[in-house]
Formats: C-alpha cells, structure tokens, sequence
C-alpha cells in the first residue's frame, strides 16, 4: 500500500506543520512533468529571450517553471517568501508567514530540447518573528526544515528530506498524486562512481587532478548526465560521488549555495551521505549573498572523505 504525499506528510512531526507549503511545491511539479511531457508540440521550447540575474539565456521553462512555483506557494498562509534562482530579488508573499522557500525552478533546462531528464530543487528555511524574510533567507543550509528535488525522469519522483528523514514518493499519473515509494533511505557509504565535467579538467586544482587520476586508476565508472537533479538522484540511490568544482575560469564552481547545493545537502546528510566545498561542510556555509555559487563534492561519505583526502595533501 502506498500512502498519499499529503497523508504520509500530515502523519511526522517533522513534516506536518509543512503539509500544506510542500504540497503546493509537489501541486507544481505535477503541472509542470505535464508541460514538460508537451513542451515540444506546444512550442514552449527554446530561450524566453531575457537573461536571469545570473546573465543565462532563461528558456520559456524556466520562466513558466517559476511563475507556477510562486503561484502556487502566493497561495499558502504559512509561505513568507519566496526566492528563485530565476528572480533578482525574493518576492515577499506574507508578513505573517512561517515559512521561506528556495527553488532552483528548473534545473538542467539547457538539457529539455534533447529529452533529458530535469528537476526542480526547493529548501524551506524557518522565518523567525520579527525577521525580515530577506535576511531569513541568509541562513546556512543546516537550518533546513526540509529540503528536496522533483525529478521529472521516466517517471516523477520527488524526494524528501527532513528531520523524519529521506522519503522517495513517485507520481502515479493515473491518480494525478504523489505516492510514498521508498520511507527512510540511506545511501550506499561507497561505490567506485564519479559525476563530473571531466572536460574542466585542466582548470581543476592539482589535488583534484590527482583524485581523478586515482580514480581512473581504481577501477571507478564515470556517470555525467549533465543535469544535477538527475545525477544526485542516481547518486543517492546507488552511491558514487557528484562534483561540481571551482575550476581557474570559475572559481566558485557553477552551482548555486541556496538554490542547488543546500537542498542537495540536506538530502544527503539526511540519507547518510556528505556534501562539502572541500574545506567546510556545505550546509555550514554561512551565505552572504542570495545568488552565491559554490564548489561542491556531494555523495557516499567514504567518497566525499577520498575526494577531500586528496585535495588536503595537494
Ligand atoms: P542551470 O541551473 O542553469 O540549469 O545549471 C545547472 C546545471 C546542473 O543541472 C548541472 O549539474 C550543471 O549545470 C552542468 O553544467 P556543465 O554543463 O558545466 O557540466
Ligand atoms: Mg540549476
């Protein structure tokens, strides 16, 4: 028997208070593996023609991605604000709201035009009374109530993870709802896998170098889709590790501290897994912007810790 989202949600402790902002966070990914299903022939392929804060080409998916997602929580009683990789500024939804989330609406839009898989990454950070949500918004990734990613695959999954732990729900299409597929997981603590843009190779530090050199030496695959949802979510099911580092062009890596690298965090420690910039654990990270960008090595712990052993002896 699998237990609805909402059932499953109202049943923890830890998730109850949260049921009606993470329903509304799954309420968009359902529209959304939809859209995404008919992006080709509705014509909503391709560039919206405007550039995020970040300077990207935004396609119509991130755009449309965003509005559903700041629709859908404007309509929650417990959501202060909200904040998007796609939006320059948060929106400030409730003076009186609990709640402030994070999304990377789109992860991996780049990627639809060619059919590979995509997701959306969300955080929900506490916003204490009497704090401005702006500044409620700044704080380090261990403060996560709960943290997570819809992986619009072949099939939807969305995963949890909170203080109950890590919760794998799947979309069953026929019944338009997210069902509980897997309560509890934890992640292998090692397996010979690494998730990298190999081809930055050169701009890598020498302890990454090595590392790389280890590993092709010890007998580990590579597996680079080259969409984060989609490469986390492999890692946290069958283990591995998952890079994106600093390289000489970009010093601090691609991937965004609040939007990506956070959640993904959170979803790892909570499965038994690491995440760190290879100096500090990520969710430790006291953020100082809302767009900052951070390295991250995230995935089985004996992998995060090899990694890293190799980039303190360089
Ligand atoms: P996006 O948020 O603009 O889609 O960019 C993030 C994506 C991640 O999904 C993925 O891990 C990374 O970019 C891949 O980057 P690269 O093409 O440099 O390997
Ligand atoms: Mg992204």
């Amino acid at each position: 028997m699998h237990t609805p989202l909402g059932a499953q949600l109202r049943q923890q402790p830890a998730t109850a208070p949260l049921a009606e902002t993470l329903e509304a966070i799954a309420g968009a990914g359902l529209v959304l593996a939809e859209k995404l299903r008919r992006a080709r022939l509705e014509d909503v392929i391709g560039e919206a023609g405007a550039v995020n804060v970040q300077g990207e080409a935004q396609q119509k998916l991130d755009v449309l991605a965003d509005e559903l997602l700041l629709e859908k929580l404007s309509r929650c009683s417990a959501v202060a604000a909200y904040a998007s990789e796609e939006q320059a500024r948060p929106r400030m939804l409730r003076a009186d709201g609990r709640y402030c989330v994070l999304c990377d609406p789109l992860d991996g839009s780049s990627n639809i035009d060619v059919a590979v898989p995509v997701g959306t990454i969300f955080g929900v950070l506490p916003c204490g009374k009497g704090a401005a949500p702006e500044s409620a918004l700044l704080q380090p990734g261990r403060v996560l109530l709960c943290a997570g990613y819809l992986l619009y695959g072949s099939s939807t999954a969305l995963v949890l993870a909170s203080a109950a732990g890590v919760d794998l729900f799947v979309l069953d299409p026929g019944r338009g709802e997210f069902l509980l597929a897997q309560r509890g997981l934890r992640m292998p603590a090692e397996r010979k896998i690494y998730s990298i843009n190999e081809a930055n190779i050169n701009g890598f530090d020498g302890g990454l170098q090595r590392w790389l050199h280890f590993a092709h030496e010890n007998g580990y695959g590579a597996r680079y889709i080259g969409s984060m949802v989609a490469d986390v979510h492999r890692t946290l099911l069958r283990g591995g590790v998952f890079l994106y580092p600093a390289t000489a062009a970009n010093p601090q890596g691609k991937l965004r501290l609040l939007y990506e690298c956070n959640p993904m965090a959170s979803v790892m420690e909570r499965a038994g897994g690491a995440a760190t910039d290879g100096a500090a654990a990520i969710l430790d990270i006291a953020p100082e912007a809302l767009h900052q960008r951070c390295p991250v090595i995230l995935g089985s712990s004996a992998e995060v810790a090899r990694v890293c052993a190799h980039l303190c002896a360089s």
